[in-house]
């Protein structure tokens, strides 16, 4: 790359050479962008700013919140609520919807988002994440209710993430493929580090926690077990574990070099969802990981389909390399 591009100029470029986002949503995506580097700066920090450990309260899943959790989400609302690109926001950490203040002008765009993802691992100085996700609100009634926001997948207009590690990195798509910008912190901005992310279709590498193992369902533990029989199994070739316990991490490893993620219902669920939510996490997620090769299904659907029922919804999770999210959905379909 001869001279540097920065995540302003790239937005612009998008909006104004090749017409693919209007101007709103390039301000959305500056603002979120903004947000993600203040949360990077207080990250960084971390004992010397006072802001390890928990905050003494729930989130609406019943989780306990971390102190980053709470700052990280007021930080997205305070750069986002006041632009006038917005009509409301819904997060994994608040009940329920927050719409703009009447104060403020409202937009058309929806954003969604986990404000810290991997929240067990901020206190051991392992990498964690913001992951977003933008739609548009219907136009055919004023107002906006949580139900606007009961959209599926395919209907997002921008999704990303920024995965705080070594370095701080966004990782961003607008339907035209995956995009990678790393923090200059002397700068203070994102430069575009690589464009045209591809995963490759096949992998030795899958993540997984499998600590949960006697709990999932037959066709997570015949892909599993296929691949722990290595050389000598159906598969004919030796597999690689990898779990950092951040889903941003692990899908961040998965967009650089391939692999499979995993996180399955399991037993222990009567509803059939997962651990993982559908509109904070999987959704964007699979949207950037198709948008780079990659496959996502939820075993036996493609996550991108399926219609949301609840703003909170959990779903399962198979995402990575095509031929290994196919294999293991195919091994759903097989069975009765
Ligand atoms: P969080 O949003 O509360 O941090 O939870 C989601 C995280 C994912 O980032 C990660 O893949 C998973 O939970 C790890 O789960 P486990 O604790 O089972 O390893
Ligand atoms: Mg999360």
């Amino acid at each position: 790359m001869t001279s540097k591009i920065s995540l302003t100029r790239y937005l612009v470029e998008q909006q104004r050479v090749d017409g693919k986002i209007p101007a709103q949503l390039r301000l959305l995506l500056e603002v979120v962008a903004r947000a993600c580097k203040s949360i990077s700066q207080a990250v960084n920090k971390g004992a010397l700013g006072g802001v390890l450990g928990t905050a003494g309260s729930e989130n609406v899943q019943g989780e306990v919140q971390k102190k980053l959790d709470i700052i990280s989400n007021e930080v997205l609302i305070e750069a986002n609520e006041w632009g006038g690109h917005l009509a409301a926001m819904a997060s994994e950490e608040m009940d329920t919807i927050h719409l703009v203040p009447s104060r403020y002008p409202q937009g058309e765009y929806l954003l969604m988002f986990d404000p810290l993802d991997g929240s067990s691992n901020i206190d051991v100085n392992v990498s964690i994440g913001t992951i977003f996700s933008v739609m548009k609100k219907p136009d055919d009634h004023p107002g906006v209710s949580e139900a606007d926001f009961l959209q599926p997948g395919s209907q997002q207009v921008a999704a990303g993430y920024c995965v705080y590690g070594p370095q701080t990195t966004l990782v961003l798509t607008v339907g035209d493929g995956v995009a990678m910008f790393t923090l200059d912190r002397e700068q203070g901005s994102f430069v575009l580090t690589q464009e045209n992310v591809q995963i490759p279709a096949d992998t030795k590498e899958f993540a997984i926690n499998m600590s949960n193992m006697r709990h999932w369902d037959a066709p997570v533990k015949r892909y599993i077990d296929e691949c722990l029989a290595g050389k000598e199994g159906p598969r004919g070739k030796d597999f690689n574990m990898r779990w950092i316990a951040s889903m941003v991490a692990d899908v961040h490893r998965i967009l650089t070099r391939g692999g499979v993620f995993m996180y399955p219902w399991d037993k222990r669920e009567p509803e059939k969802a997962g651990k993982l939510r559908l509109m904070y996490e999987a959704n964007p997620m699979a949207w950037l990981v198709e948008q780079a090769g990659g496959a996502a299904t939820n075993g036996r659907q493609r996550i991108l389909d399926l219609q949301p029922t609840k703003l909170h919804e959990r779903v399962a999770v198979f995402l990575g390399s095509k031929n290994e999210v196919d294999r293991v959905t195919s091994y759903h379909a097989a069975e009765k």
